[in-house]
């Protein structure tokens, strides 16, 4: 086999999609006219109407952003001690919990979802436990029967980190149904954005009303300030840019869908090589993250190297949580095998819609080379 050509222009992770830009100038030009910008004015207001009905959620809060509307989702729900959660995941996951004044203590995962193991969870309940937190990582989304019984068992809430799982559902109904509060990311590499912001769910409306008075300062009207909040709105700007983008999703997700099935036709049944469950109902179409085990012909890494040197941009998400400087712990790592062989295997390939074919099947040839090839 080939050593394929590199690209002819880089092949990035992702690409936000951009509106058309009259499209965007004319939800602009009454924010500029009207000087409104931030402090949840009406193109705010349209998008969280917009968002709660997608979500079929009663209660949902624009933030600023994925790690905002978390911070604010635990300290809303008053958490306090320790919280639950996976290591394979994103920084922001954990940083949001220590931001919230609370501990992670992290689980393994399930080997094949990738998310926190619900058995795993219920072994690390302690006295000191203040919540679960389930990610539904790269939109598959968590056991939440299994995560909310343990969570009532014990009398601790669950919350999701559904900052992949815009379109995730379990069946048919939005993941964010699911648990005390779940917080989206609208970060521009996510599906569905606002260049970057995130959104709260609550299930409960006490909470709900504490987590918007912790977005703005913990400002009660004219009660004065009542919780020591922050500052976690999402600006006019935001707002339009989420309401411009808007029609497009549904696009997207057909054509990520198309590069989905293309990248599973032609790598199929690769030595070493996993593909994710990209067909599965419920998913979110956000990342293709592909395991790259011991059967390959080269490790992970090197078939990262691989591919960068041909101009494809991969991540390796993520490096295990709790490994990293700002949250590992003193003595031995944390026991958590599944995590750690799928952080050391997993590769996200290119995955938006406006890949060419040609793109797709270099991706896939360079992926097939640098796994099986000499
Ligand atoms: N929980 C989880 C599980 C998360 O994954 C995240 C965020 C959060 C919580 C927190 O949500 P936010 O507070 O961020 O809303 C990115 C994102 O910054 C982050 O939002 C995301 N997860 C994480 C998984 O990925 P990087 O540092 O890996 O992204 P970066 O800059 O390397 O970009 C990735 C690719 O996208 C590159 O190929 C370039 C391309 N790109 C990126 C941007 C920003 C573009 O083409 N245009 C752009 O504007 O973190």
């Amino acid at each position: 086999m080939r050593r394929p050509p590199p690209a002819d222009r880089p092949i990035l992770l992702t690409r936000p999609l951009t509106p058309a830009p009259e499209r965007l100038a004319a939800l602009l030009a009454p924010t500029l006219a009207d000087a409104w910008l931030s402090n949840c004015g009406p193109h705010h207001q349209r998008l969280e109407a917009l968002l709660a009905d997608r979500f079929a959620a009663d209660h949902l809060l624009l933030t600023a952003s994925g790690t905002a509307a978390l911070t604010i989702a635990l300290r809303a729900l008053d958490v306090a001690g320790e919280v639950i959660t996976t290591p394979l995941t994103f920084a922001a996951t954990a940083n949001a919990i220590v931001l919230a004044g609370c501990r992670p203590v992290f689980v393994d995962v399930d080997p094949v979802t990738l998310n926190v193991d619900p058995a795993a969870v219920a072994a690390a309940v302690t006295p000191a436990t203040g919540a679960v937190l389930g990610v539904h990582v790269f939109g598959v989304p968590c056991a939440v029967g299994a995560l909310d019984a343990v969570g009532r068992r014990h009398g601790v809430p669950v919350v999701y980190d559904a900052a992949h799982a815009f379109g995730s559902t379990v069946d048919g109904v939005p993941v964010t149904a699911f648990g005390a509060a779940s917080a989206l990311s609208f970060h521009a590499t996510k599906l569905f954005h606002t260049a970057e912001g995130g959104a709260a769910v609550f299930a409960g409306a006490a909470t709900a009303e504490r987590a918007a008075r912790l977005r703005n300062h913990g400002i009660d009207g004219d009660a004065g300030v009542s919780l020591v909040g922050e500052n976690a709105k999402m600006s006019e700007l935001s707002a339009a840019y989420g309401l411009a983008v808007w029609d497009l999703v549904a696009d997207e997700r057909v054509a990520r869908m198309r590069v989905a099935a293309a990248y599973a036709a032609q790598l199929a049944d690769l030595p070493g090589l996993t593909l994710p469950p990209w067909d599965a109902p419920g998913g979110s179409a956000q990342y293709f993250p592909i395991r790259i085990g011991p059967g390959a012909r080269r490790s992970r890494d090197a078939v990262w190297r691989e591919l960068a040197s041909l101009g494809i941009t991969t991540r390796r998400y993520f490096p295990l949580l709790s490994d990293t400087v700002a949250h590992r712990r003193a003595g031995p790592p944390v026991d958590v095998p599944h995590a750690r062989t799928a952080a050391q295997e997993i590769l996200c390939l290119p995955f938006h819609g406006g890949l060419r074919g040609v793109e797709v099947d270099l991706v896939a040839a360079a992926v097939r080379w640098a796994v099986s090839g000499p």
